[in-house]
C-alpha cells in the first residue's frame, strides 16, 4: 500500500472539542521563526495574516510548514472575500480560512461556496498538484475535502452587525471572528475599540452568532478586554501579533537599559 498522509484537524473541530475558551497570536511579520516561536508559547490557534501583513502565498506555505509541528492550530486570514484567492489558500494547505469584511448572508455564502468543491461550492480542482491533498498522499482528497476545513467570517461594519444572525446562520459558517478595529472605524469612532457603542454592538453580534449556535471570536489586544469578552460568552480571543509583542519588548526593553544608566 502506498504511503498515506492524515491532515490535522481543522479550527472548527478543535472549537468543538475544546472545554475551555481558546487563546489565540497574530503571526504578522511573515517570518517562520516568529510564527515557530508564536507557536511555541502554548496558544491554542495563530492567525496568520495576509490581510495586515507582507504575507503572500510563498511566505504562507513556510509558515504553515513552521508552525505544523505545534498543537496550535493556524488560521489564514485572506486579505478579502475573494473565491480565487481562497483556492489558493486552501491548496496551499491552509484549512481553517478567516474572511474579512463579511457584510451580509451574501457575503457569508460566497465565503462557504470558495470553501468547497462542487456540487456544495466553487472551489476549483487542482489538490492533485497541491499541498491541500499532501500531493494526493491524502487518501479520497476530493471526496473528503469539506471535513478538513474551516470556514471563519469576520464581522465588523455596522451592517454585518445588523445581519449577523443571518451570517452565522449560512450552512458552512464554523465561526464568525469580530473585528473591534474596523467596526469602530465603521462607526465613526476610529482606533476606539472600547468605546461603549462599540462594545455594544460586539456584544449584540456576539449574542446574535450565539443564538445562531456558532463559536464567536473576538479581537482583542488589551488583556481585560479580552477577559471580558470570554466573560461575556467569547469561544476565543486573539490577544497579542508576534510584532507588536517585538515592538513593545524591544522599547521598553531599550527605555529600562537607559533608566538604569
Ligand atoms: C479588527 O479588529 O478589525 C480585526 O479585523 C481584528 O482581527
Ligand atoms: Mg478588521
Amino acid at each position: 500500500m502506498s504511503f498515506r498522509v492524515s491532515l490535522p484537524e481543522p479550527f472548527g473541530r478543535r472549537l468543538v472539542g475544546a472545554d475551555r475558551p481558546l487563546t489565540g497570536l497574530w503571526v504578522c511579520s511573515g517570518s517562520p521563526a516568529m510564527a515557530e516561536i508564536m507557536a511555541c508559547s502554548g496558544a491554542d490557534w495563530l492567525l496568520i495574516d495576509g490581510e495586515h501583513s507582507p504575507i503572500g502565498l510563498e511566505t504562507i506555505t513556510s509558515l504553515l510548514r513552521a508552525v505544523a509541528p505545534y498543537p496550535a492550530i493556524p488560521v489564514v486570514r485572506v486579505p478579502v472575500l475573494d473565491t480565487a484567492l481562497i483556492k489558493q489558500y486552501l491548496d496551499l494547505g491552509a484549512q481553517s480560512i478567516m474572511v474579512p469584511m463579511v457584510h451580509t448572508r451574501q457575503d457569508a455564502e460566497a465565503a462557504v461556496a470558495a470553501m468547497h468543491y462542487p456540487p456544495r461550492g466553487v472551489r476549483g480542482v487542482g489538490s492533485a498538484l497541491a499541498r491541500s491533498s499532501r500531493w494526493n498522499a491524502v487518501p479520497d482528497y476530493l471526496g473528503t475535502a469539506g471535513e478538513t476545513v474551516s470556514c471563519i467570517v469576520q464581522i465588523e461594519s455596522p451592517q454585518a452587525v445588523e445581519n449577523a444572525a443571518e451570517i452565522a446562520s449560512v450552512d458552512g459558517v464554523d465561526a464568525v471572528f469580530i473585528g473591534p478595529s474596523d467596526l469602530a472605524a465603521s462607526m465613526g469612532v476610529i482606533g476606539q475599540q472600547s468605546h461603549p457603542d462599540v462594545l455594544d454592538a460586539v456584544s449584540r453580534a456576539m449574542c446574535a452568532a450565539k443564538d445562531a449556535g456558532v463559536f464567536v471570536g473576538v479581537n482583542a489586544f488589551n488583556i481585560e478586554q479580552a477577559r471580558q469578552y470570554i466573560d461575556a460568552g467569547a469561544d476565543f480571543v486573539n490577544i497579542g501579533a508576534d510584532v507588536q509583542l517585538a515592538a513593545t519588548a524591544s522599547r521598553a526593553l531599550v527605555t529600562d537599559f537607559r533608566k538604569e544608566d
